[in-house]
């Protein structure tokens, strides 16, 4: 069975608040529920498929609240057919009981980090984002066995070696979801250029998807390299509050429509919510 995606689609993901990009660094960086609903309806009808969730407290904290995921998803779900995918990173304020919570509210997909990394700046430097391999295990045993499906984040060829070490230990099942995050400015993760992105999809395992992420100004360009590589791609302001240099990004619908033009460009035309389950292998 061959999982790759048709040369004429391309699968888009949105991911729309994040953790630590708050409304100070951008104000468009929809927050609360029915912000998030909203913005992710316009994502929708620019051409994202999938949705990645991160939820905040009503002052803006990250939050691990079961009630609030939610909400969110169901004032998703009372608009469009958008693909759930919750965040497992959660944020640094989290624990890891605490991450791993949202799936509760019944996500499609939730994000599994695939290695530890450092903070080096903010006001979390020296702050692991800590994923052990025991921690890994854990986490893709509580997402599967929801019969959810794991989106495995990856930052670096190390990360890359731990796909491989659970699909061998059969941990999670065909078709492989794999998010490149390239350009994070976490010590361990490796940076956004050409020459990495060729040479991570040169270590994807056989029947994988890959997805990519180009962490701030490396969003759009390697978008349109993974684009021609025929991968899935990721934008929105959680990884990018710009929509070029010293611009803020109107919304994240902005960013949405900007890679559609794009790929449209390049003989793409954006998958359906339903197209992206087929391939992806989610029940319909
Ligand atoms: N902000 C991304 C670069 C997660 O939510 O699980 C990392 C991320 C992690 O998406
Ligand atoms: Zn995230």
């Amino acid at each position: 069975m061959d999982y790759a995606i048709p040369a004429d689609r391309v699968v888009i993901t949105v991911a729309q608040t994040g953790a630590i990009t708050k409304k100070s660094l951008n104000p468009n960086v929809p927050e609360q529920p029915a912000e998030i609903a909203e913005s992710a309806l316009q994502c929708y009808n620019e051409g994202a498929a999938i949705v990645h969730i991160h939820a905040r407290d009503p002052q803006g904290e990250n939050t691990s609240e079961v009630a609030v995921f939610e909400d969110i998803h169901g004032r998703i779900r009372d608009k469009c057919d958008l693909i759930i995918q919750d965040s497992t990173g959660g944020g640094p304020n989290l624990t890891q009981e605490q991450r791993i919570n949202c799936i509760k509210a019944g996500p499609d997909m939730a994000s599994l980090n695939m290695g530890s990394l450092m903070r080096v700046a903010g006001p979390y430097k020296g702050v692991p984002f800590s994923n052990m391999p025991e921690e890994i295990d854990w986490f893709v045993e509580q997402i599967t066995k929801q019969g959810i499906k794991p989106e495995m984040e990856v930052y670096s060829h190390s990360m890359m070696h731990e796909v491989h070490r659970i699909i061998r230990e059969g941990r999670v099942q065909k078709p492989y979801y794999v998010n490149i995050v390239l350009g994070m400015r976490y010590q361990g993760a490796e940076p956004a250029s050409p020459a990495t992105l060729t040479s991570l999809v040169n270590n994807l395992p056989p029947d994988s998807i890959f997805n990519c992420t180009g962490v701030g100004s490396a969003q759009l360009p390697l978008a349109t390299m993974a684009m021609v590589m025929g991968g899935c791609v990721r934008v929105g302001l959680e990884d990018n509050i710009y929509y070029a240099k010293g611009q803020l990004a109107e919304s994240n619908a902005q960013l949405v429509a900007r890679v559609v033009r794009i790929a449209r460009e390049l003989g793409k035309e954006p998958a359906t919510p339903a197209e992206a389950r087929q391939y992806l292998g989610l029940p319909a």
